[in-house]
């Protein structure tokens, strides 16, 4: 017994809402063609766009004081790929999915690649965890592990990396990422330019290891696990180490991993112009790496970031490729829910980008107008193009309003009742 979400259930709810959303979308259509902008073109670009789902986010997060999980919670990855198809049903832009291993280490890797397949997904990129010890792990990561002291530790990080490579050219995957915890909880404790110098050389035997056609994420976080220092603090330094390392390494920005009110579209923007720019791990957060839904807390900032790389895209076309990701923890509502509500708040930011008049901006900043640079922005931010999303994902045989058909479902009692609780699952930030 699994019970599935089906198209035609998805059909059934939607035709209700298809009259009133052709009347919006229609009185849409008008006020932007007004601008010049053709509405049938962004709907394009929304139902093009692909945003993809972490393994690790549709289970219930916890913080360091507690998890309070939820019911029908996924207790394995073939269960985790159950929710993501599900997710893929209603929204239809997010059939690829992240995995972290060992989370989601298969037995069989070849059955998992066959079961995501029959789900209308696929394994895109993978994530090593050298974090955590694991049981019956030789050695410790307590101090470290790709920059640890002892090459002995540093030698098994490298290991289970390369093991992730394995794993994902089995899988199909074509991308891997790299978060490590290590850094120093005192002055004094860890010597910054050693650190940094034994990192990039046992990045060097991964990056040498990776296959042909993938790309190695690199992604930095200012601090957290460790408190006083990490030795990939922030973007420069994912720069400076994708560069040494060669053409297919890219940095990976976490949108919740930078100091508070750092300019983070600026950024993106400065490695765009370097040509790193690999992709996101998109969430929100209002004090430190918070994990909550993206567009929750600051959504002109994650609009402010979808300038910058539609200006990028517009300019350089399909070579402008980066990895669209959520990386978040769900600690108090459905897990499946805030992706959902997450996915379309990253292509809202996205279709309102595509709305900014470039020509006019590009006018208002040589003329040192301000005030209406920021008005042509404002303009596009503004601008309410839910009908759009909606009709994007009408079109794609997904849910007009995928929050209530979804609840409509009653999916999460299915899975309640088909997966009894366990003590403790494999899902989830801790
Ligand atoms: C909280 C707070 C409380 C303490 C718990 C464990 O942050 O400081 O006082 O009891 O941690
Ligand atoms: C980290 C980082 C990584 C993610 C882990 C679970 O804070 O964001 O991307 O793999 O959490
Ligand atoms: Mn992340
Ligand atoms: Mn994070």
């Amino acid at each position: 017994m699994n019970f599935r979400l089906t198209d035609e259930f998805i059909g059934d709810a939607n035709r209700s809402a298809v009259a009133l959303l052709q009347e919006d979308y229609a009185h849409l259509g008008r006020v932007i063609a007004r601008r010049g902008v053709d509405i049938e073109q962004l709907t394009d670009r929304a139902m093009q766009l692909r945003v993809s789902v972490p393994s690790w986010g549709v289970g219930t997060g916890g913080t360091r004081f507690a998890l309070f999980p939820g019911v029908g919670e996924p207790r394995n990855v073939f269960e985790k790929l159950d929710d993501c198809e599900a997710i893929y049903r209603l929204m239809r832009i997010t059939p690829g999915i992240s995995l972290h291993i060992p989370w989601d280490k298969p037995e069989r890797p070849a059955q998992l690649r066959a079961f995501a397949q029959a789900r209308g997904l696929f394994i895109d990129s993978m994530n090593s965890n050298t974090f955590q010890d694991q049981p019956g792990q030789a050695l410790s990561y307590k101090y470290g592990s790709l920059s640890h002291t002892d090459p002995a530790v540093r030698q098994q990080a490298i290991e289970h990396n390369l093991e992730c490579l394995e794993l994902g050219q089995k899988l199909g995957a074509r991308a891997h990422t790299i978060w490590i915890g290590d850094g120093s909880n005192f002055p004094g404790q860890s010597h910054f330019r050693k650190a940094l110098e034994r990192y990039i050389e046992s990045l060097r035997m991964i990056y040498a290891a990776l296959p042909d056609g993938w790309r190695l994420y690199i992604e930095h976080k200012l601090y957290e696990p460790a408190f006083y220092s990490t030795v990939i603090n922030d973007w420069g330094t994912s720069y400076y180490c994708a560069r040494e390392l060669g053409e297919h390494a890219y940095s990976l920005v976490d949108l919740g991993h930078h100091a508070p009110n750092v300019n983070i579209e600026q950024v993106v923007s400065r490695l765009v112009q370097f040509g790193k720019l690999g992709g996101f791990h998109f969430n929100d957060s209002k004090y430190g790496d918070d994990d909550l839904d993206a567009g929750s807390i600051k959504p002109f900032q994650l609009f402010l970031i979808f300038n910058e790389l539609v200006d990028a895209e517009l300019e350089q076309g399909d070579a402008f490729a980066p990895a669209y990701m959520l990386d978040q923890s769900h600690n108090v509502t459905d897990p499946l829910e805030s992706i959902i509500t997450s996915t379309i708040e990253i292509v809202r930011a996205y279709v309102q980008a595509h709305l900014v008049d470039r020509a006019a901006l590009a006018r208002y900043q040589e003329s040192n107008d301000p005030l209406m640079a920021l008005q042509t922005l404002k303009q596009a931010f503004t601008t309410d193009v839910a009908p759009i999303l909606q009709m994007a994902r009408h079109r794609a045989g997904g849910a007009i309003d995928p929050i209530a058909t979804y609840r409509a479902s009653g999916y999460r009692s299915r899975k309640a009742a088909e997966r009894p609780a366990e003590t403790r699952r494999t899902a989830g930030i801790v």
